[in-house]
């Protein structure tokens, strides 16, 4: 059976990469070896600033990081999908409300937005995979501020923003087919019933604009550079459950949706209205969609900096394959079949994942079996395509990679302003490269200087579980404020007096923090009482934070300068229970806290 020999390929290449980090690539070409670039050019000594801020998907962990580069210094983690006590995440009642009860996600691709394709600044967005969500990020203040849920869609997974004129719109694929409405309704083993979503949000108020509906399923996503096109990749065209299903074929898709006739259709009514979402059919022959062949079980899909090529990697085929964007007009208007809008479809090597740019005409994809980081130019695979010569290829260059690399991103690919300085490989495994900390060994993220012919290993960092992809985006572009004051004007529970309210059986203490006291010295309840805290932190200088702790009452969280949180809790314990600060603010810090006292019960 093809599919079964396939699988056995498969794993056999992968159990060999595993084994021994660079299988099937053969000698390194050049990389590290003879270019007179000194690693000290890249250092950022004490008390300097990189050049670059990266933003990097936490995967499981559920966060979002940001790293410096090149230095490659962890700068921030900011909490997304998961619970953090060290800033209160998943324990306030605002940060609560917006993760609707869930304390676990999945966070892959993380962009920004963008204005006339360069970032704007603005805003993060956030995939989770697990709980298919979306969740936004204000860049000024690096902390989430909405989430929108998307319903009809599992494995929400690739994610772009629109890059021109500006983000309007984000789009996000269900990386899993699942039945449309899936409420337990017909046979739910029906495979044949089931489809993917390219879920559109809008980016500005978080709402759902609309779904388009395939077939098949939508793994990674991209948009044009003209406000005209949005792409998923499709690895299971065959439509399986299995995993020897979804390798039947030796082809499965890129899918191309095309913006003006999805408007068109919603000006039209042209759609179904399922839970309240308009639900749009973008089944081949529509005129919403086309379905471009592409080899196998296809993974990242990416497009260069000069807006001309979208790049899908093969994964289980060795070619990426390269889609002229600028022929997808002649596509939808039927004067082409959708295979003569592939111009190139190089070799590069074993398990092509994804591919970065460096604005120069060049294109790094990612090899998860060789581990390793190709150079390759993107004109002489194209070239090459249309006359092949014998014994040349449109690789440039090889880097091995420490290993199993996942992602690769090049400082400001995803812009029109790409400039080829910095590559990082998102490397799965790093095996000995690190002190040995028990048999969970961190990520390998690898830091690559592609301002030469030759790509030069930089530096090797450890990453906690797991980043999936970053983007690189020149620190210019980057305010961040230094104090919550818009926040506290936006807040409408912000304190500026402390009191005590009691209304029936719920209590609601505003406390003003302000180094070294809070604005009460004690909030008294009855057990049983629901007690609301609303803290504000009304000190003025910059990053001096307080925290708000309750002893065994599992309540800790962090307010920065004119920040606003708050917490709802039952008082079912009762006793004295000292509420102290976390955040080490003042030489009193320790003599920074007030008692909770919680009056039993009279029975
Ligand atoms: S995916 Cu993980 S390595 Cu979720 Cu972007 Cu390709
Ligand atoms: Cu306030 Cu420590
Ligand atoms: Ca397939």
């Amino acid at each position: 059976m093809v599919s079964t020999r396939f699988l056995i390929v498969l794993s056999v290449a992968l159990a060999v990469g595993l084994t021994f980090g660079c299988a099937g690539g053969g000698s390194q070409e050049g990389g590290g070896s003879g270019a007179a670039v000194s690693h000290a050019d890249h250092e950022v000594a004490p008390g300097e600033l990189d050049d670059y801020y990266g933003f990097f998907s936490g995967g499981h962990s559920g966060e979002v990081r940001v790293l410096g580069i090149p230095s490659m210094r962890v700068l921030k983690r900011i909490p997304v999908w998961n619970i953090d006590p060290g800033s209160g995440w998943g324990i306030t009642n605002e940060s609560r409300a917006l993760l609707g009860g869930m304390q676990t996600g999945d966070t892959h691709h993380v962009h920004g937005s963008y204005e006339d394709g360069t970032y704007d600044g603005k805003w993060l967005f956030v995939n989770d995979k697990l709980n298919n969500r979306m969740a936004r990020i204000r860049v000024d203040l690096m902390e989430v501020d909405a989430v929108v849920n998307v319903p009809h869609a599992q494995g929400a997974h690739g994610l772009f923003p629109q890059r021109y004129p500006s983000t309007e719109w984000v789009v996000l694929n269900s990386e899993f087919r699942t039945p449309l409405s899936n409420d337990g309704r017909g046979d739910m083993l029906d495979a044949s019933t089931y489809g993917g979503v390219h879920t559109i949000i809008n980016a500005a108020d978080m709402e759902i604009v609309a779904q388009v509906t395939t077939p098949v399923n939508l793994d990674l996503a991209a948009t044009d550079y003209q406000g005209k096109y949005s792409f998923a990749t499709s690895y299971n065209s065959e439509g399986g459950a299995t995993i020897s299903e979804m390798l039947a074929s030796d082809r499965d898709y890129l899918v191309v949706f095309n913006w003006e006739a999805i408007k068109e259709a919603l000006a039209n009514n042209n759609y179904r209205i399922v839970d309240d979402i308009k639900i749009l059919d973008g089944t081949e022959g529509t005129g919403l969609t086309a379905y471009i062949p592409i080899p196998k079980n296809p993974h990242g899909v990416n497009i260069s900096p000069d807006g001309n090529y979208a790049v899908a990697c093969g994964k289980v085929s060795p070619t990426v394959s390269i889609i002229d964007i600028n022929k997808l007009d002649d596509l939808f208007a039927g004067n082409i079949e959708p295979r003569d809008a592939v111009v190139g479809e190089p070799e590069v090597g074993l398990g092509p994942l994804h591919t970065t740019f460096d604005g120069r005409g060049n294109a790094y994809t990612s090899l998860f079996i060789d581990s390793q980081e190709v150079k390759w130019n993107i004109q002489k695979a194209i070239d090459l395509y249309s006359n092949p010569v014998e014994g040349e290829t449109a690789v440039v260059d090889r880097l091995d990679i420490h290993y199993q690399v996942g992602h690769t991103m090049a400082s400001m690919a995803e812009t029109k302003e790409a400039d080829g300085k910095y590559l990082i490989s998102l490397n799965k495994i790093s095996k000995d490269r690190f002190l040995n900390v028990g048999p969970l060994k961190p990520e390998n993220d690898q830091l690559i200087d592609i301002s030469n012919d030759e790509m030069i290993l930089l530096k090797d960092e450890p990453a906690y579980i797991e980043p999936h992809d970053c983007i690189i985006v020149r620190r210019d572009l980057i305010e961040p404020h230094v104090v919550h004051r818009a926040v506290l004007e936006e807040h409408p529970l912000a304190v500026t007096q402390s009191s005590v309210e009691r209304v029936g059986n719920k209590v609601t203490a505003r406390i003003t923090a302000s180094a070294p006291v809070y604005g009460l010295q004690e909030v008294v309840v009855n057990q049983g009482d629901e007690v609301t805290f609303i803290v504000t932190n009304t000190d003025e200088i910059p990053d001096l934070a307080h925290g708000f702790a309750i002893s065994n009452y599992n309540v800790s969280f962090v307010v920065g300068p004119f920040q606003t949180k708050s917490v709802t809790i039952t008082a079912d314990k009762p006793g004295m229970y000292w509420i102290y600060c976390t955040n080490f603010c003042h030489a009193l810090h320790l003599e920074m806290r007030m008692r909770f006292v919680v009056n039993p019960r009279s029975t």
